[in-house]
């Protein structure tokens, strides 16, 4: 198990308290998805050659057991969440880069999109959750895949997660129009961008 929980005595970031069940926010529909014929994962942007996955393709990828702790904007945290996941770099050996690319845009179904840099999204503690302690992710909180940037606040963490687009310039996602940070740092506080 890839252990990324901090072994600070302090693992609660400012402004912070903790919560023991595991709320469910997002904006828009759940989608209850009945066909995964029509499911894939695209890797898009600046690659030499766009990369598809299917749904059965994806579920054989091999897997990894990370723990970590999440933290959401809206103030909860929740401590040692134990997941099984497809490491970022798994997928994205697939693809060649193109140089040019240093941000990402998280694509999720239904249009909703967040943003990081390509940096962070390769980070070795990022990965593509599709079990959360112990129990396949529910239609809630993103079946079947979902991203995990766990030392990013939770709302980068796209559900539903469909694609993967590489670009040159940082772009606001969904909730980085509607003014929350475009980094989202917890431990800085990096709430939203207007203050
Ligand atoms: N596709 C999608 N992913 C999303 C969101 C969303 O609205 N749509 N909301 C984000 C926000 S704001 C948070 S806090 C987390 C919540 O994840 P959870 O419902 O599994 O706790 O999902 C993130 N991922
Ligand atoms: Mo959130």
């Amino acid at each position: 198990m890839l252990d990324h929980t901090t072994k600070d005595k302090d693992r609660v970031p400012p402004g912070q308290r903790l919560t023991e069940g595991f709320p469910v926010l997002h904006y828009g529909e759940v989608p209850y998805y009945r066909d995964m014929s029509k499911w894939d994962f695209r890797v898009f942007g600046l690659v030499e050659e766009e990369l598809t996955i299917s749904y059965k393709d994806f579920m054989v990828l091999p897997r990894q057991a990370f723990k970590n702790d999440i933290h959401c904007v809206t103030t909860w945290s929740k401590l040692d969440n134990v997941w099984e996941g497809v490491a970022v770099s798994t997928v994205m050996e697939k693809v060649r880069r193109k140089p040019e690319a240093r941000y990402v845009m998280l694509h999720a179904e239904g249009g909703w999109t967040t943003n990081l840099p390509l940096e962070d999204f390769l980070a070795e503690t990022s990965f593509f959750g599709i079990k959360h302690n112990g129990e396949l992710l529910t239609p809630e909180h993103g079946y079947p895949v979902r991203m995990v940037v766990p030392h990013l606040y939770f709302w980068k963490s796209a559900k539903w997660l469909r694609g993967v687009e590489l670009m040159a310039h940082d772009k606001p996602g969904f909730w980085e129009r509607n003014g929350y940070h475009m980094y989202g740092d917890p431990w800085r506080e990096e709430r939203y961008d207007f203050d």
